[in-house]
């Protein structure tokens, strides 16, 4: 059965272009890939005739948020649409700035069709050269997760994971920004019985995608939202 990536993208051209041209590569041996990309309103939109064209077993849908939203929000869109399109035997979400690998999203998805709900990446068990001061941000944000979910896990704000399409109907994306990675933890430990694994992957780290992405003081705004969500937010 084949595949879904959920996949944001803002502001992105070589990288996702490389990006998904990983993941035709890969396509025929997941039995088959739909990529559902969401612009996040980049300034300039991307061109769905500018991406690797379909294969028989590669297809990319694309959908486009008028204004920016941030990552959170183009994932759920993802979630949603993706959702609605079939049922896939795994669903994996990644990054198009070029930080992440077909291989990894491969190796998610095998872990899902053998039988997890849930896969996260774990950055520390792979081939990740991860800068100091990431490394000690990550620490304290796997901490933090730890306390609040109460799930034991190696990573934390690990944009490569893996779903099955019931541990996927229960974690609908509220964060907008870059919160929804602790959020997405905490819908899968309230969920009730889900089998969790992590499995080791590579995040590139370059010069390039070091600068574009967040900084260390995104976890300050991580921290208020999640303030935000747990004081003003809806039960659900
Ligand atoms: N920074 C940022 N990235 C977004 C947004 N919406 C979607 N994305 C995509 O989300 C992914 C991760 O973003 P990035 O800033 O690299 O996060 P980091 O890898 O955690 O530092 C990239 O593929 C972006 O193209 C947004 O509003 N801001
Ligand atoms: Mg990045």
């Amino acid at each position: 059965m084949a595949v879904a990536v959920l996949m944001p993208v803002f502001d992105e051209v070589a990288a996702l272009r490389r990006t998904l041209a990983g993941l035709r590569d890969v396509a025929a041996e997941l039995g088959g890939v739909t990529v559902f990309l969401v612009d996040d309103g980049s300034e300039i939109p991307v061109a769905p005739d500018a991406l690797p064209p379909p294969t028989p077993s590669f297809r990319i849908v694309v959908a486009r948020h008028g204004v920016n939203l941030g990552q959170g929000a183009a994932i759920e869109t993802a979630r949603q649409i993706a959702l609605a399109d079939g049922d896939f035997a795994a669903y994996v979400t990644m990054d198009s700035d070029g930080q992440h690998g077909a291989e990894d999203a491969v190796a998610l998805a095998r872990a899902v069709e053998g039988g997890a709900d849930v896969a996260f990446g774990n950055r520390f068990l792979g081939g990740s050269r991860v800068p100091f001061v990431r490394a000690i941000v990550l620490a304290a944000a796997r901490t933090f997760e730890r306390h609040l979910t109460g799930l034991r896990l190696a990573d934390a704000h690990n944009g490569l994971r893996a779903f099955s399409r019931r541990a996927l109907e229960r974690v609908p994306i509220r964060q907008n920004r870059m919160a929804h990675a602790t959020e997405i933890k905490q819908r899968v430990a309230r969920a009730g019985p889900l089998a969790v694994v992590e499995v080791p992957v590579t995040v590139r780290y370059t010069a390039e995608t070091l600068a574009k992405g967040q900084s260390s003081l995104g976890a300050v705004v991580i921290l208020r939202d999640l303030a935000q969500q747990y004081l003003f937010g809806e039960a659900e």
